[in-house]
């Protein structure tokens, strides 16, 4: 059998650990196709849509390191694009594949269908650099090893997304097979004399102060740190709280804990203890208007140390160059024999109440967002991810308790509303063994709601919970009007549509606590396919923290312009 340019591409992707990539079909990928469905161990994963193809792949990123894409030219690519934006805000390592022209075509003043009608095709690749970290386009058989090794490898060391276009008549053309995966997989050491120096100043940024705390974002997964960062916390003994976005990045039954940090939508007491701190180490944060609550809780000043991914900030000075995992472990052996600094965990335990636990509603009352809440937490077993869409979702898995081991996915930056949906059936394809639960609104829902079809057709046991509150309730809080306002559907209803003859889902709607019990044991005994059960709440039922959010971020939105 001739090895093709599509083997090489296929291996290196079984080689970094993938066993699916994510597709939808179209001619200028159609041979590509072929070659990748010949590499054993890497599953062809069908999706109704490139855009969802991209969430997906996103999705598949977060259960299992990085995920792969393959659509076709244009009208396929532009669309999967605005789900590699997400994957950059995110900082997962997706691959875009598409298709392209025939190499012929290239500068031979053809136009060719799917494009935009010129016979210029350089516009999507073009495109791809502003959203990935690396992009490339193959034209030629003989370039394509050290293209296709240069995105993967540009992909994983970033973890961020890249893009491989390729010729449609190149795909099957010969090719050298790979070497090692060594080659893509090493990464340049941190520079030793900048970490050092940058633990020099981190230690002594501690020693300097009595009541120091951590508070971890986001990039710490990205960054590869989230383990090292219990064993910083077990060093410092002081308090640990994370920012919303990290939620689940940090056990939360860990003796540090103290929740999350997320200026007036804090955790109970976890800004009290921010307050109070005199030295806040913050590591892998991202600073948004979302995270800083419409800029009034931006941590920055002396007493913040910044830690980033490779970019140490601390006591006026900045370093570049040096891993998180190396100045972190550096520094928990500078601090293994001395003293803990547990002032701000001390001083958390001192004013710390633990809150009741809700009570069960009435079984027959109208259902209503905290029992909704209530009920799912009871499902968050060890093995449960969560996978948390942009509305009250996010306010109500952040206040959810997560035994050891359990998971939430959040899409804080990018925030593109269905992104759940097609993220669920990637994150569930990657990670069968989990408990994989969604928590969807009903606006967002309307985006991709077709994904649900393949978690039917792949048999896959995932429970949906779509909140139908009959609109955009985030929207609402933070400006109102007829456009928040959206048609409602029959949600539990569609299980039928996309099972047609064969499929095994389950549709369940709940307008009581009792009917959403019922609809939960259903779905924990269905292990066939995907429970979809439509908690139905009043428009206005929100969590407090979505109000108060909502306030600050419009405030921070409606700033008039500066006079110049
Ligand atoms: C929009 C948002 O129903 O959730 O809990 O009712 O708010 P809630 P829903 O899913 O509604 C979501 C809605 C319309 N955001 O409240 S957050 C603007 C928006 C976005 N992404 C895209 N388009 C519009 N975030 C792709
Ligand atoms: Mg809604």
């Amino acid at each position: 059998m001739t090895y093709t340019v599509g083997h090489y591409l296929g291996e290196r992707l079984a080689q970094i650990g993938l066993g699916h990539h994510f597709a939808v079909a179209g001619d200028y990928n159609l041979v590509l196709l072929d070659q990748l469905l010949e590499i054993e161990g890497l599953e062809q994963v069908y999706c109704c849509n490139e855009l969802n193809c991209g969430f997906s792949a996103e999705g598949y990123a977060r259960a299992r390191g990085a995920g792969a894409a393959v659509v076709t030219f244009s009208v396929g690519a532009l669309s999967a694009l605005n789900a590699i934006g997400g994957a950059y805000a995110e900082n997962l390592p997706v691959i875009l594949i598409s298709g392209a022209p025939n190499s012929n075509d290239h500068g031979s003043g053809h136009i060719l269908h799917h494009t935009i009608g010129t016979p210029d095709y350089s516009y999507q690749l073009e495109i791809a650099k502003r959203l990935t970290c690396a992009a490339v386009s193959i034209t030629a058989a003989e370039d394509a090893p050290v293209l296709i090794d240069h995105a993967i490898r540009t992909a994983l060391r970033e973890k961020k997304p890249a893009y491989i276009e390729i010729a449609c008549n190149i795909s099957a053309q010969p090719c050298p097979r790979p070497g090692p995966v060594g080659a893509i997989l090493t990464d340049a050491p941190s520079d030793a004399a900048t970490l050092r120096l940058a633990v020099d100043e981190l230690a002594s940024f501690i020693a300097a102060r009595k009541k120091p705390m951590l508070l971890l974002g986001s990039r710490l997964r990205a960054a590869g740190c989230e383990d090292v960062a219990i064993r910083l916390a077990d060093a410092l003994g002081c308090a640990v709280a994370t920012m919303a976005a990290a939620k689940s990045f940090f056990p939360e039954d860990h003796a540090g804990y103290i929740g999350t940090y997320w200026g007036d939508v804090s955790s109970s007491k976890a800004q009290q203890i921010y307050d109070w701190s005199d030295g806040v180490l913050c590591l892998a944060p991202v600073f948004n208007d979302y995270s800083t609550v419409g800029w009034t809780a931006w941590p920055k000043g002396d007493n913040v140390a910044l830690l980033d991914s490779r970019h140490i900030a601390a006591g006026g000075k900045a370093f570049d160059g040096v891993h998180l995992r190396d100045v972190l472990e550096a520094l928990i052996e500078r601090l293994k024999d001395q003293p803990k600094k547990d002032a701000t965990l001390v001083e958390y335990r001192r004013v710390h109440t633990t809150p009741a636990q809700p009570a069960p509603a009435a079984p027959d009352a109208p259902l209503v967002r905290a029992e909704m809440a209530r009920q799912i937490q009871g499902l968050l077993t060890t093995n449960a991810s969560v996978i948390a869409e942009t509305g009250d979702s996010w306010f109500n898995v952040m206040q959810m308790k997560l035994p050891h081991g359990a998971r939430v996915e959040l899409e804080m930056q990018w925030g593109h509303i269905g992104w759940s949906v097609p993220a669920t059936f990637g994150y569930a394809v990657g990670a069968p063994e989990r408990r994989v639960i969604a928590m969807v609104g009903d606006g967002s829902f309307q985006l991709t709601a077709q994904e649900v079809a393949q978690m039917v057709r792949r048999n896959l046991p995932v429970i949906i919970f779509l909140i139908n509150n009959r609109g955009y309730t985030i929207e609402v809080q933070i400006h109102d009007g007829p456009y928040n306002n959206i048609k409602n559907w029959d949600y539990a209803g569609l299980m039928n549509v996309f099972n047609a003859e064969d499929g095994h889902g389950k549709g369940f709607r709940a307008t009581t606590g009792a009917e959403m019990e019922k609809a939960i044991a259903a779905a924990l005994a269905n292990t066939q396919g995907p429970t979809l059960i439509e908690c139905v709440i009043d428009r206005d039922d929100c969590t407090s923290d979505l109000i108060s959010w909502g306030r600050r971020v419009a405030t921070a939105n409606a700033r008039p312009p500066v006079a110049r």
